[in-house]
């Protein structure tokens, strides 16, 4: 088996607390819609991109719009959720984040973002973690997005490993889906109920020794 090399970043929610920001735009939307939208509807709409997500919150009031006016609502939230990230800055890393990134390098691992956000440039500005990555991949790159397991991919293609190599750490159940499917290995970064789908979850990364993440993945694939 092949030793881990690189690691791999959804940015919403395991990064920086955007998810949060995503949530409260929809909801918006939602209500403006008259659709009623819960915190756990939300879930599906992580890692899945923007006009999915509408798709999937028009889908539970029951309602079909002409491809025109779901671009309008889509933008609409897009304005809102850009509002957010006006006032984004390092305070909105997660818990540890930091560290694990840094700690990352200095084991010598490639480090990339895989992220459906069209936004993630910005994110990744506005939070002074941009010059921390080898690469980025975000949902401006034309590829079909997660769970196919493309947008990462593309990340192992830029880092020059193979996806053998590879962790991708992720909140959402369509992104590790997307990870597996390309032949990487998952973390799951929240509860283990809800993405039992993958091969380690962890809560978050305060904490978290990237050392020990390696430990694991190498202790697995010696006993097979
Ligand atoms: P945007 P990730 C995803 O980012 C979010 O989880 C998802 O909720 C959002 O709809 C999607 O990006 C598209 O974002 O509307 O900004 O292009 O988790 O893959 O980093
Ligand atoms: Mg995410």
């Amino acid at each position: 088996m092949l030793p881990i090399k690189a690691c791999i970043f959804d940015l919403d929610g395991v990064l920086v607390d955007t998810a949060t920001y995503h949530f409260l735009a929809w909801k918006r939307l939602a209500d403006m819609l008259d659709i009623a939208f819960t915190l756990e509807d939300n879930e599906r709409l992580k890692g899945v991109s923007r006009m999915a997500s509408l798709d999937i919150i028009l889908s539970l009031g029951r309602r079909e719009l002409p491809e025109g006016e779901r671009l309008r609502l889509a933008e609409l939230k897009n304005g809102w959720y850009r509002e957010y990230l006006a006032a984004l800055d390092e305070s909105a890393l997660l818990p540890g984040v930091k560290d694990f990134l840094l700690g990352c390098k200095a084991l010598g691992l490639s480090i990339a973002v895989g992220s459906a956000s069209k936004s993630a440039g910005e994110v990744l500005e506005s939070t002074g973690i941009r010059g921390l990555f080898d690469a980025v991949v975000d949902g401006n790159a034309p590829v079909p997005p997660k769970p196919a397991p493309d947008i990462f991919l593309v990340a192992t293609e830029k880092l020059g490993v193979r996806p053998q190599e590879a962790v991708v750490f992720e909140d959402a159940e369509a992104g590790i889906e997307a990870a597996l499917a390309g032949g990487m290995a998952a973390v799951g970064v929240g509860s283990l109920e809800r993405l039992s789908r993958a091969n380690l979850v962890i809560p978050g990364f305060e904490g978290v020794d990237p050392a020990g993440i390696l430990r694991h993945f190498a202790s697995k694939r010696s006993s097979g």
